[in-house]
């Protein structure tokens, strides 16, 4: 697509491992850019305690339509590997702290672009 190669590719770390990190008050990223076909590593970290009662420090990052979802420990990373191979705008969510789904803080957008 002519548009994606204007755009940087600060997002995309080397070898396709995208890294966010989430707390309470969302994800540190906003908006993921992702090429369809291509797979990537997402890692998330938790920078929450165990001892947050809303959720026990867990994050998550899942996106429904694409049948993705990994989960972070508290204080800690997970991550998971998957291919989009449908263009589109999907949102990214956590289902476990305060709200949920639900809370706007806890969501993004992934955005796969055509290869
Ligand atoms: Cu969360």
């Amino acid at each position: 697509m002519f548009v994606s190669a204007l755009l940087p590719k600060t997002l995309v770390a080397a070898e396709n491992t995208i890294d966010v990190a989430a707390d309470m008050s969302g994800f540190s990223l906003g908006e993921i850019r992702v090429t369809a076909g291509e797979a990537l590593t997402l890692r998330l970290t938790s920078l929450d305690t165990q001892f947050h009662t809303d959720g026990g420090g867990q994050h998550q990052w899942a996106v429904e339509e694409l049948n993705v979802s990994v989960i972070a420990p508290p204080k800690g990373s997970n991550s998971i590997t998957f291919t989009p191979d449908r263009p589109g705008t999907y949102t990214f969510y956590c289902d476990i702290c305060c709200g949920g789904r639900a809370n706007p803080s806890m969501q993004g957008t992934l955005i796969v672009e055509e290869a």
